[in-house]
C-alpha cells in the first residue's frame, strides 16, 4: 500500500487541483421548454405558448456516490434549440381589436451566479429528490415582436413608452427565481439529473395586469463523474482536501468513504 501511495505521489504533476463539481450534458431529445406569454389590455386578454427541445449542460456536486444524501446545483446553461413563436390576438366577439407577435431566437435560461452555487439541499426518496424553490436565473436571446392596434397603443403609453416593433434583448428581462425540482439518479459512476424549472417575468413591472412570461419545463442531464486529477486525489487521501463536497468524486469502490481501498481502483482506472 505504501508503495502504492508513493507511486501516486510520484505521479503528481503540477497540474491545478480540479473542483469536485460534474458537469453533465443535457440530453435534448428528453429536455423541452414552454414558453407562454399571457398578456391583457384594457381587460381584454389572450395568451399563446411554444416550446423547444433544449442543449447545454448542468454542473453539480454531490456528497457521495452510493447513495447520496445532499445535492447542490453550481451552474447551468440551457438553450433552446429552435425559435419560439408566439401570437396573441386581443379582441371583442369577431372584432380584432390588436395583435402581439414575436419571434424568439438563440433563447438561454442561465445560473445567474456562478462561481458561488446553491447550497446543499437534502436528497429523499428514490429516486432521490431535491427541490430549491428560489435559484436565481437569467435569460439571453433576442425577441423580435410586433404589436398591432389596441396592443401598440398601450405599448405606446408605457413609461417609457416602448416601440410597436423592435427586437427586445432578453438579457433585460427581470426573470423571478426559479422553482426547481428534480431527481438526481446515480448508477456507478453515471447520474442522471431531471429538473423541473419554473419561473415567471412580468411584461411590465410597472404595471403587473399587463401579464406576464412564464418559462416551465423539464430537463435531463446525464454524464459520468470522472476521478479527480492525481493532484486532488492525494490531497483528498492525506487529508489536505477535505468535505464530502469536495472529495465525493475521489471514491472510486463506491463505499461512500475516501480511503487507502479507493486507491487499487484509482491506479486501475488511470492505467485503463
Ligand atoms: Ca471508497
Amino acid at each position: 500500500m505504501a508503495l502504492r501511495i508513493a507511486v501516486i505521489i510520484a505521479l503528481v504533476s503540477a497540474a491545478g487541483v480540479t473542483a469536485a463539481p460534474v458537469t453533465l450534458q443535457v440530453n435534448t431529445a428528453q429536455s423541452s421548454v414552454n414558453v407562454q406569454m399571457c398578456a391583457s389590455f384594457g381587460g381584454i386578454g389572450d395568451c399563446d405558448s411554444d416550446s423547444s427541445p433544449v442543449t447545454g449542460d448542468a454542473t453539480i456536486s454531490l456528497d457521495c456516490l452510493d447513495g447520496p444524501a445532499t445535492f447542490a446545483l453550481h451552474d447551468f446553461d440551457f438553450l433552446l434549440t429552435e425559435n419560439i413563436d408566439l401570437y396573441l390576438e386581443f379582441r371583442i366577439l369577431f372584432v380584432v381589436l390588436g395583435t402581439f407577435s414575436a419571434t424568439g431566437t438563440d433563447m438561454e435560461l442561465m445560473y445567474a451566479t456562478p462561481g458561488t452555487p446553491m447550497p446543499q439541499t437534502p436528497l429523499s426518496g428514490s429516486p432521490p429528490a431535491f427541490g430549491y424553490p428560489a435559484v436565481p436565473v437569467d435569460a439571453a436571446g433576442m425577441l423580435d415582436y410586433n404589436a398591432t392596434g389596441v396592443v401598440c397603443v398601450a405599448m405606446g403609453q408605457m413609461v417609457p413608452p416602448m416601440p410597436c416593433n423592435d427586437v427586445m434583448d432578453l438579457s433585460t428581462l427581470s426573470l423571478d427565481p426559479a422553482e426547481m425540482n428534480g431527481t438526481v439518479a446515480v448508477s456507478g459512476r453515471d447520474i442522471t439529473l431531471t429538473i423541473d424549472i419554473d419561473t415567471t417575468a412580468l411584461l411590465n413591472p410597472d404595471d403587473p395586469s399587463m401579464g406576464e412570461i412564464t418559462i416551465t419545463g423539464t430537463i435531463v442531464a446525464e454524464g459520468t463523474v470522472p476521478p479527480p486529477d492525481i493532484a486532488t486525489f492525494v490531497g483528498i487521501l492525506l487529508g489536505d482536501i477535505t468535505g464530502d463536497a469536495n472529495t465525493w468524486d475521489a471514491d472510486m469502490n463506491g463505499d461512500c468513504t475516501v480511503n487507502g481501498l479507493d486507491i487499487q481502483w484509482y491506479l486501475d482506472d488511470l492505467l485503463g
